[in-house]
């Protein structure tokens, strides 16, 4: 990295099911790009071509064809990829990062959702991804019903097969919503909650004067 070339920002965003962040991550993206600010989208599992591969082996199929165990390791594998291969180069050449989920979703989905032991998976973070923090991490919350309904709507139009989790049971979405409020309550320095279930014109609102207080964007103009 150039001694004076600032390193880029590194935003996730978590959530449940159809909680909008791929919607809110190309709005964020294009107001970013309008201030002249390089940014790259990526998202988990996946984000590099190994971490692509492991993402179809975790996506489809029978919700219990992994034991949870494995599955958090198969999701730590894909991560470690990602963010040697895709993450830390663009942080280091100075690009943003917008990031679709992140390991806040392996604590919620694999530690509340599924139950394992949380302690094991922050052994397993520890280890893979060690220190690395985003710089800020937006959590869409969501009603279940809601943004349930919305992935399948969605997946049924244009992504048939990617819907091992969506098919989870009901207690299951409950958990992992609970799940990221308690991991929100424990980092407020990094984590924002964000009402989700308002028009995507609201949503993407209050994205950006989170976004722009915290990075100190309002300096700069606002685009539309
Ligand atoms: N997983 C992932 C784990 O279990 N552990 C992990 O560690 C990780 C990293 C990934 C799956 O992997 C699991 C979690 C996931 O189940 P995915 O297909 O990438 O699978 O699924 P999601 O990340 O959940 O992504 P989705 O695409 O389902 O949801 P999004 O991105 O939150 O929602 P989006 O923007 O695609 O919107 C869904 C639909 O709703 C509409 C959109 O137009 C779209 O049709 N919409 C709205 N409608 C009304 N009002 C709004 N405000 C709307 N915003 C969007």
């Amino acid at each position: 990295m150039n001694a004076i070339q600032q390193r880029g920002k590194f935003i996730t965003f978590e959530g449940g099911e159809g909680a909008g962040k791929t919607t809110q991550i190309a709005r964020l993206a294009d107001r970013l790009d309008a201030l002249d600010i390089p940014t790259i989208t990526t998202r988990e599992p996946g984000g590099a071509p190994g971490a692509d591969s492991i993402r179809s082996l975790l996506v489809s199929g029978a919700t219990d064809k992994w034991d949870p165990v494995s599955e958090v390791l198969l999701l730590y594998a894909a991560r470690r990829e990602h963010l040697n291969q895709t993450i830390r180069p663009a942080l280091d050449r100075g690009a943003w990062v917008l990031c679709d989920r992140f390991a806040d979703s392996t604590m919620a989905y694999q530690g509340y959702g599924h139950g394992i032991s949380r302690d094991f998976i922050r052994t397993v973070h520890d280890e893979v991804v060690g220190t690395f923090n985003p710089d800020l991490t937006l959590i869409l919350d969501i009603p279940v019903d809601i943004g349930v309904g919305r992935a399948v709507s969605r997946n049924t139009s244009t992504r048939s097969g990617e819907d091992r989790f969506e098919r989870m049971d009901k207690s299951f979405h409950e958990r992992l919503r609970e799940g990221f409020l308690d991991i929100a309550a424990g980092a407020p320095e990094r984590i924002t909650v964000i009402d989700a279930d308002s028009s995507p014109e609201v949503v993407t609102s209050t994205v950006w004067q989170t976004v722009s207080a915290k990075f100190d964007l309002n300096a700069q103009a606002t685009p539309a």
